[in-house]
């Protein structure tokens, strides 16, 4: 089945990084915007776009019914989810099917059983993966909650049997905790997933996120491409990713990623698919769930294995076989991403809507800017604050860290906050440099950080206004004298600044 036209169903830096690969494919991209989006990056990116309602997501992004009118309508073939919103909604794949158009993701009963995270940790017992130790089926009402406790032990953490990536998480340190936890942890899970079950699963003390990224086509053919280490995180939401991951070595690899393809396989799993574990001080590792779409960290993959994940999941959907056997898969080198988000780190981490007055990102040898922001785009206040991906490449992971670091120093946004200088930190640390990225590692730096908070917020204050006056068509630099043979000589120029 050839695909012609992809509807891209959603926005920002991904929507514009699965238009490109359609274009590089020859293959046609449709935009679709909220009425807060009429001027971004993807829809000036795309060969159509097309709106589908006001700003709140629900009524536009989420909306089933309009998405796959607007495919229908505009003659699109496929339709790509890209990561959030609906990409891993199976009524959204089943909806798409029912109105002939090629989901570019996996199966909706693949995207189901991976769903509930006890359904998930079945599959992985049934094949001898480890699990964590807890329970594999949600809590009943009667279940007998202290005994199953015990026996996990603790400190355990309650968890939505369908939630993921920590969401809804609760933990508890003692039995005296227990019973009020589990009442909090089922109405939550009911409020943000519309489902109140919930599991046990021992917490493990500072693991580490380790997560394989799998390749699988139509014809059981499966593949894994190496993985990704994404223990920088904050309140769950990932700062810094990293391939490989420093805990990881031959060995392991090969028996995590031999078991991500068998995972993979049991679920009945086609295209683009992540397969996470938690990895002990022992360097243990656990299956955690699984990913059943593209993720946000996927570029640090594609620069060490040289493989187009965006491209492959077209190939795939269309039904052709996988380019690659994992013979064909090497890893080379590292790779390094920050999030950019449009928030400000010092007050404790609020978005920062507005309008981009100044932008110079980062570029040069081996620096990627996977990016939805360009100079007098306004970010809307209505969706996650990422802006852009800054991702780097060098021959080993030093020399990814001090690509990084000059890659940072070189991004400028001007106009709203970015997490740009907490980034910069961190790759600074020496803990980062060393491979220690213990789960408390941000929340041991970031002291060091805030006592940089007020002169930072006021120079972006400053930054802010003088973009603007110059924009206005004023002259902020004065009129320098000629330079002096000598000012040609030191470099140094009256009204020039060096940063
Ligand atoms: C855990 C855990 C400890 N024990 N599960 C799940 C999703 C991810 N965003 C955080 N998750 C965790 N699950 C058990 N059984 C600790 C975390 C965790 C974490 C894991 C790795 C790296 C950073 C982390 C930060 C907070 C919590």
């Amino acid at each position: 089945m050839k695909i012609t036209k992809v509807l891209v169903a959603n926005r920002g830096e991904i929507a514009v990084r699965v238009i490109r690969a359609c274009r590089e494919q020859g293959i046609a991209s449709v935009a679709v915007f909220s009425e807060v989006d009429r001027e971004a990056l993807h829809v000036l990116m795309a060969d159509e776009a097309y709106p589908i309602g006001p700003p709140a997501p629900a009524e536009s992004y989420l909306a089933i019914d309009k998405l796959v009118g607007v495919a229908k309508a505009c003659g699109a073939d496929a339709v790509h989810p890209g990561y959030g919103f609906l990409a891993e909604n199976a009524a959204f794949a089943e909806a798409c099917a029912a109105a002939g158009l090629v989901f570019i993701g996996p199966p909706p009963e693949a995207i189901r059983s991976m769903g509930s995270k006890t359904a998930a940790r079945q599959i992985a017992r049934k094949l001898n993966v480890p699990t964590v130790p807890g329970t594999f089926e949600p809590l009943a009402e009667d279940t007998a909650l202290r005994a199953a406790a015990r026996e996990i032990g603790y400190p355990l953490l309650i968890k939505a049997t369908m939630g993921g990536g920590g969401k809804g998480m609760r933990l508890v340190r003692a039995e005296t905790e227990l019973e009020a936890a589990l009442g909090l942890a089922r109405s939550e899970a009911a409020w943000a997933f519309g489902d109140g079950a919930v599991y046990l699963e021992r917490c493990l003390a500072d693991p580490r996120h380790v997560e394989v990224q799998v390749l699988a086509d139509a014809h059981g053919r499966v593949i894994h491409l190496g993985e990704r280490e994404c223990s920088i995180q904050r309140r769950h939401q990932k700062l810094i990713e990293e391939s490989p991951s420093p805990c990881v070595d031959a060995a392991m690899r090969e028996r995590m990623g031999e078991a991500a393809c068998r995972i993979a396989k049991a679920a009945g799993y086609v295209n683009a698919g992540t397969v996470e574990f938690l990895v002990d001080a022992d360097r243990r590792f656990y299956f955690l769930e699984m990913n059943t779409r593209l993720q946000v960290e996927h570029p640090v993959t594609e620069m060490v294995t040289g493989i187009d994940l965006v491209r492959e999941q077209l190939r795939i959907a269309a039904g052709e076989p996988l380019g690659y056997t994992q013979a064909d898969v090497h890893l080379r080198g590292a790779s390094i991403e920050c999030r950019i988000n449009a928030e400000d780190p010092f007050t404790d981490w609020r978005p920062s809507p507005g309008t981009i007055t100044g932008l110079r990102a980062a570029t040069g040898p081996w620096v990627r800017d996977d990016s939805a922001a360009y100079e007098g785009y306004t970010v809307p206040r209505f969706y996650d604050t990422l802006l852009a991906k800054l991702i780097v490449w060098g021959a080993d992971r030093a020399a990814a860290i001090q690509r990084m670091s000059r890659a940072l120093a070189e991004y400028k946004v001007v106009g709203i906050l970015t997490t740009i200088p907490v980034l910069a930190h961190i790759v600074a640390h020496e803990d980062f440099r060393a491979g220690n990225l213990s789960t408390e590692l941000l929340d041991r730096i970031m002291p060091a950080v805030a006592t940089v908070k007020d002169g930072s917020r006021s120079i972006a204050v400053i930054a802010a206004v003088l973009a603007e006056y110059e924009r206005l068509g004023h002259r902020t630099i004065a009129e320098a004298p000629p330079p002096t043979p000598d000012a040609w000589r030191t470099g140094r120029h009256p009204g020039w600044r060096s940063r």
